[in-house]
């Protein structure tokens, strides 16, 4: 049999005052913001990622460290949310400070297809952390902290949302969330564990999922202002959001777990703009206006000025519906409250709506570009998310 290579100790328990933390979802958005944020605060940051036939670590490829270095600050286990076996064992090893549990099946639409995968990762996987807390006896010594959602408000009793809102789920992924929500709250009364929720609205960035609305938007578009892509579907185009800017909301969750007691909080902006607003902001940031006709499922965005971008011409519908995209429970709309979070947490949201779409927008138009050119030159495999 061959053996693992020891690692040194302080890898695990950090040196002196350095914290641990451990990142579940280290490969996702959020993840990787968050990375970032604590190896700048001098963190040792331990990373979950799960097992894929490909591998998914593209966005925190920048953060590796070859596991053959000495004094190394980042470094990744193989586990999985849904497997006790491996996150009792990583928990065990790393010791952490503080753990953020950021992974889930975080696609909404997706949960309404596999609702029992859903609820094993998010809903049963926070409650498999904490109970590895309690049974690791590291209920003194760890910080918890779920990624809970505005989701949760659903189907809304209240405009704008805030701690006290009452919860309407309308989706099993909000549904499993409720769960996570809640066995936070009890593992914090029943254990003592400090653990809090962070209640955070919609936010966005260039390394949001292509299928999430704001980043499938930002990539049609700057394909299409190029000429690579004929058209644009999407599904409820008067759904209202409250989005801002991940790089900001990783700050709070770190800030939750700085405080004297374990509270849950509300992230968000305070401002609400549709699915339409954010095809108009992103056209206009490529240059281009468009006008709406129809409505419902014949709704349909053509092109008025077509911008210097070459790819698309006056007249062309570059946005048309696709009700394969509508939800069986739909939430229409959520605007936050984050007055709690702003007196307790210092928390004012750092980035625009403007200049979300812009970075976004800027974003995906050099990788558009660059594909492009790849794609011309006769290399496309792997081009687009270099
Ligand atoms: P992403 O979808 O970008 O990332 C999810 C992460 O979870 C990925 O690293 C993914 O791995 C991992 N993951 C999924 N399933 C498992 C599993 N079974 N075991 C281990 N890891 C798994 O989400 P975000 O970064 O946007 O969001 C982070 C968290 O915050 C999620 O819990 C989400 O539900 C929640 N949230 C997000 C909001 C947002 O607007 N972004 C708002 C409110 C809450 P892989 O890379 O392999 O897919
Ligand atoms: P959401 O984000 O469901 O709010 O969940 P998403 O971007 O998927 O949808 C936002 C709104 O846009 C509408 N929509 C479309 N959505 C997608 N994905 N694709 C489309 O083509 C499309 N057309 C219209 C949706 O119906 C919806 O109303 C995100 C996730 O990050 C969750 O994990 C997180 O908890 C919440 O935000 C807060």
């Amino acid at each position: 049999m061959t053996k693992e290579p020891k690692l040194p100790n302080h890898l695990f328990n950090g040196s002196n005052s350095q914290k641990v933390a451990l990142i579940t979802g280290v490969t996702g958005q959020d993840g990787t913001y968050l990375a970032e944020l604590l190896l700048s605060k001098g963190y040792i940051v331990h990373g979950i990622k799960r097992r894929a036939s490909q591998l998914n670590t593209g966005r925190i490829d920048h953060l590796y460290q070859d596991p053959h270095e000495e004094n190394r600050h980042f470094i990744l286990h193989h586990g999985d949310m849904t497997d006790s076996s491996s996150l009792i064992r990583i928990i065990q090893q790393v010791q952490p400070d503080e753990i953020y549990n950021l992974a889930a099946q975080s696609h909404v639409a997706v949960s309404f297809e596999e609702p029992e995968y859903t609820a094993n990762s998010d809903a049963l996987g926070p409650m498999r952390i904490l109970e590895a807390i309690r049974i690791l006896g590291l209920e003194k010594k760890t910080r918890f902290y779920q990624a809970s959602t505005s989701e949760l408000y659903g189907k809304v009793q209240e405009i704008p949302q805030k701690e006290t809102t009452p919860f309407y789920p309308r989706s099993p992924y909000a549904v499993a969330k409720l769960y996570a929500y809640w066995i936070t709250v009890n593992y914090r009364e029943a254990y003592g564990i400090y653990a809090c929720n962070g209640i955070l609205f919609n936010h966005e960035s260039p390394l949001r999922g292509e299928t999430f609305v704001t980043r499938k938007i930002t990539r049609a578009l700057t394909r299409i202002a190029i000429g690579s892509q004929d058209c644009l579907y999407l599904g409820n185009m008067d759904s209202r959001r409250d989005w801002g800017h991940a790089r900001d909301y990783v700050e709070m969750q770190w800030l939750m777990l700085q405080q004297e007691q374990p509270e849950d909080f509300v992230i968000a902006t305070g401002m609400q703009y549709s699915v339409r607003d954010f095809v108009n902001a992103a056209a206009a940031e490529l240059g281009m206006t468009l006008k709406w006709e129809g409505s419902g499922v014949e709704e349909v965005g053509i092109v008025v000025d077509a911008g210097p971008h070459g790819g698309a011409r006056p007249g062309q519908a570059i946005v048309r519906v696709d009700p394969r995209y509508f939800r069986p429970t739909e939430v229409e709309t959520l605007l936050g409250d984050a007055s709690k979070a702003h007196a307790k947490l210092g928390w004012k949201p750092g980035t625009s709506f403007e200049q979300l779409v812009k970075e976004m927008v800027e974003s995906d138009l050099a990788a558009t570009r660059k594909y492009e050119l790849v794609k011309k030159n006769g290399f496309v495999a792997h081009a687009y998310n270099e």
